[in-house]
Formats: C-alpha cells, sequence, structure tokens
C-alpha cells in the first residue's frame, strides 16, 4: 500500500547521507537539493504516468516532471520502447546515425525557421554553442541577457540568472572569471526602455540577445506585449543576432516552438528537456547562414561524444511523434488553468498573499499579492518561506511540486481530471 499521508522518509534520508559523503551537497544538481523549502530531498525510485514513487514507497502526483522533459508524463510505453529498441541495437556509435536524420526533419517541420540545426548532450551545451556561433558569426564579444533568465551553467551565463541561483539567493556564481562576465550586458525581463537604451550605446558591439521568451526561470513570467517584437527589432536593427532560448517552451505550449506560435523568427533557436523525452539532449538551430559557421563547415568549434545519441534521439523522436499526433495542449493548458483559477479565487476571496499565473500547461504559484510578476525584482517580493511551508504541506499530501519558488511547474499528458480536481481542492 503507498503511503501518502504520513510520509516516511528513512530510506531517502540515508540515502542523503551517503550521497552527501561523495557528491557536494548531495546532489548533482543544487536545485534538488531542497535547500529553499528545507528538509531533505527526496529519493525518487520510479515513475509512472502522472506519479512518482520515492524510496519509502510513498507515492506523489508530480508536478515537476523532471524540470520540464516529461510532457507525456513517467515512462509512457511507446517511449520507453523506442529506448529499449535503439539500446537492443547499440548504445552509442560515435558515428553518424539515422536518428539523427529523423530528428533534425522532424525539427524542421515542426520549426521551419530551424534551417540547419546541431544536437548536443544538454541545454547548456546548446546555449553555449549558440553564443560562440553568434560571437563567431557578428565578429562581436557582447552578450544582453535578462535578470532572472537562466541559460544553463556556462560560465558567463551564470550572470544575474535565475533557476537554482535565484532559489539560492546569489544571482552570479563563483568561479567565474571577471572578463568572462565583462561582455554581459544585462536589463530586467520585459524593460524595453532599458533595451533601446542599451542597444543606442553598445549595439555596434552586441553579438546577440538571448532571452526566454517565456521566462520559467523566475517561475513563470510572461513576455508583455511588444517586449518580444522589440528585441526582433533592436537586434535586426544593428545586426545582433537573436537567441529565442526554448530549452523549456520548445514544444511546451504547442508542438513547435513559442517563436512560431509568435510568429517572431529568432536567428537562433536552443531546445532541450522535451525533445529528448526525458534523455539527455541539446539543439541549437537556426538561420542556414549562421548554422554554417559551425565546423566542420565553418570555423567556430563545437563537439560532443554523445552528440545525436541514437538511445537519446529515439526517445525524443518518440515524445515528438506523440505530441504531433495526440495533441494535448489543450488539455494542459485547461488544467493549469484550473489549478491557477483555484488559487487565485481563493486568494481573491480571503486577501491572501498568493496568486498563481499559468501558460499552457505551465504554472506558478506565487507567494505574494503583487501583480502582475513582470521581472527578477518584482519576484523577489515573494514570500519564499510561505513557500516552503506549502511545498512541504503539499508534499505530504503527495504532490510533488518543483523545490523553489523560482522555478515553474508543469501539467503532462498523463496528468487526470480527478489529480487535478483532488490537487485544486487544496486552495
Ligand atoms: P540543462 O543544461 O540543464 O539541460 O539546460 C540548461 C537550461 C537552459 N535554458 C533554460 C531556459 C533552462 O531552463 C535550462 C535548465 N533549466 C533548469 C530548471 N529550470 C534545470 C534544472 C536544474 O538545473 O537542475
Amino acid at each position: 500500500m503507498m503511503k501518502i499521508g504520513n510520509r516516511q522518509s528513512a530510506i531517502s534520508n540515508s540515502l542523503f547521507k551517503r550521497a552527501q559523503r561523495l557528491i557536494p551537497g548531495g546532489v548533482n544538481s543544487p536545485v534538488r537539493a531542497f535547500k529553499s523549502v528545507g528538509g531533505n530531498p527526496v529519493y525518487m525510485e520510479r515513475g509512472g504516468g502522472e506519479y512518482l514513487f520515492d524510496v519509502d514507497e510513498n507515492k506523489y502526483i508530480d508536478f515537476c516532471g523532471s524540470w520540464g522533459p516529461l510532457i507525456l508524463g513517467h515512462a509512457r510505453h511507446e517511449v520507453v520502447e523506442a529506448v529499449k529498441k535503439a539500446a537492443k541495437d547499440g548504445m552509442s556509435f560515435g558515428a553518424c546515425n539515422q536518428r539523427e536524420v529523423e530528428m533534425a526533419e522532424l525539427l524542421n517541420g515542426c520549426v521551419p525557421y530551424l534551417e540547419m540545426m546541431r544536437m548536443v548532450s544538454s541545454g547548456t551545451e546548446a546555449v553555449m554553442t549558440a553564443l560562440r556561433l553568434a560571437r563567431g558569426f557578428t565578429g562581436r564579444n557582447k552578450i544582453l541577457k535578462f535578470d532572472g533568465c537562466y541559460h544553463g551553467h556556462a560560465d558567463y551565463l551564470l550572470v544575474s540568472a535565475g533557476s537554482g541561483l535565484l532559489t539560492g539567493g546569489i544571482s552570479s556564481s563563483a568561479g567565474v572569471l571577471p572578463s568572462a562576465a565583462a561582455d554581459i550586458l544585462v536589463a530586467h525581463y520585459n524593460d524595453t526602455s532599458a533595451v533601446k537604451k542599451i542597444f543606442e550605446k553598445h549595439g555596434k558591439e552586441i553579438a546577440a540577445v538571448i532571452v526566454e521568451p517565456v521566462a520559467g526561470n523566475m517561475g513563470l513570467v510572461k513576455p508583455e506585449a511588444g517586449f518580444l517584437e522589440t528585441l526582433r527589432e533592436l537586434s535586426a536593427g544593428y545586426a545582433s543576432l537573436l537567441i529565442f532560448d526554448e530549452v523549456i517552451t520548445g514544444f511546451r505550449l504547442a508542438p513547435t516552438t513559442y517563436g512560431n506560435i509568435r510568429g517572431i523568427t529568432p536567428d537562433l533557436t536552443t531546445l532541450g528537456k522535451i525533445v529528448g523525452g526525458g534523455m539527455p539532449i541539446g539543439v541549437v538551430g537556426g538561420k542556414a547562414e549562421i548554422m554554417k559557421k559551425l565546423a566542420p563547415l565553418g570555423a567556430v568549434y563545437q563537439a560532443g561524444t554523445l552528440s545525436g545519441n541514437p538511445v537519446a534521439l529515439a526517445a525524443g523522436i518518440e515524445t515528438l511523434k506523440i505530441l504531433k499526433k495526440e495533441n494535448p495542449y489543450p488539455r494542459l493548458a485547461k488544467f493549469a488553468k484550473k489549478i491557477a483559477d483555484a488559487v487565485n479565487s481563493k486568494s481573491e476571496k480571503k486577501s491572501q498573499k498568493v496568486h498563481c499565473v499559468n501558460e499552457g500547461g505551465m504554472f506558478t504559484i506565487f507567494f505574494t499579492d503583487k501583480k502582475p510578476l513582470r521581472n527578477s525584482d518584482d519576484i523577489k517580493c515573494c514570500d519564499t518561506a510561505k513557500f516552503a511551508e506549502f511545498f512541504r504541506k503539499m508534499l505530504k499530501k503527495g504532490y510533488y511540486l518543483p523545490p523553489s519558488q523560482f522555478e515553474t511547474a508543469f501539467i503532462s499528458a498523463a496528468h487526470t481530471e480527478k489529480s487535478i480536481e483532488k490537487f485544486s481542492k487544496n486552495f
């Protein structure tokens, strides 16, 4: 019988104790450490559909979805079978394989402005490559990013970043050379006037502007009308590149990119998470004339032992095929809205300092009454202690949310009406 209410954690705790001896903080990624929500991290043993099961036999409805990739839910049969089939033929060849061609044609079919693309093994790698390409293509050094956006852990991007840095209350990382950060310009998300001033001053030095077109690493912060269009106009006007980092939003809101949904064509796009179906992946793609700068055609080097890995691509290809066929997106959006409506109607009635922002199958429950939340300054008004209390209460009740106020929760195609109903009754 799976315990839910009186969650036991003896095995999780003993594993965490052992882990801390050999792994810094006991985790392989900081935001998993539960530092901002208190208590020890839960060790998961397996997932199935909308559920996660921990090592102490507790069962959870999962709204973290491995930070985004698991849009179909855990262990989707067809995806697992595709991985098994691919693995039986070998884990990796370090040589060209048919699935690389299949994935490239699939992505190009869903996102025509991905004229060419390169597959790598993580979102960080995709972003690193995109920025090196931008600098190599333009011959310029400066990069404009937005405070609170997170683009992976490449040195020069750990400046005013979101996600685990924001969660940990720091916005930049130690160990990053001042020279690496020197060429990073930072503006507030949605601050078009600041962007205009930065371009007026540095336009000719800016290689690229990189942005999460819908920000997920401050919690969910939406682009205001005109913000993305302004980035497109200004970057084009100064011959800088516009990079949409769609590691979260790619195939999250529709079987395509957010740029394609909005009709805004970036010069480069980075993808990850969903396009790997839960396996390690990143993709950088965009205008052919830029992509052709990549070795072996051009002078911008990038490489990877497991780039285009056949087993990872098998998971990604199957996932994308199912998304195109089943189109779960209206249902994901309906469920996220149901949760948001439940939170917001109760908080209005009881004038509580909490509200929920939703977009498609993404949502964040913010513990502040400040609305709208436009940028990283705004979200710093959140009561993270209240979020932590809420997180722990939900955990005890059998709901696994992302363990940070500054992350986005996700609905999967495996979530049931009943589960969403039950979760919504907590508000
Ligand atoms: P990875 O290197 O973690 O695959 O991707 C980096 C990345 C790039 N761009 C965006 C917009 C991202 O959100 C991410 C990674 N997201 C975080 C959570 N929001 C990953 C979770 C973690 O760091 O453990």
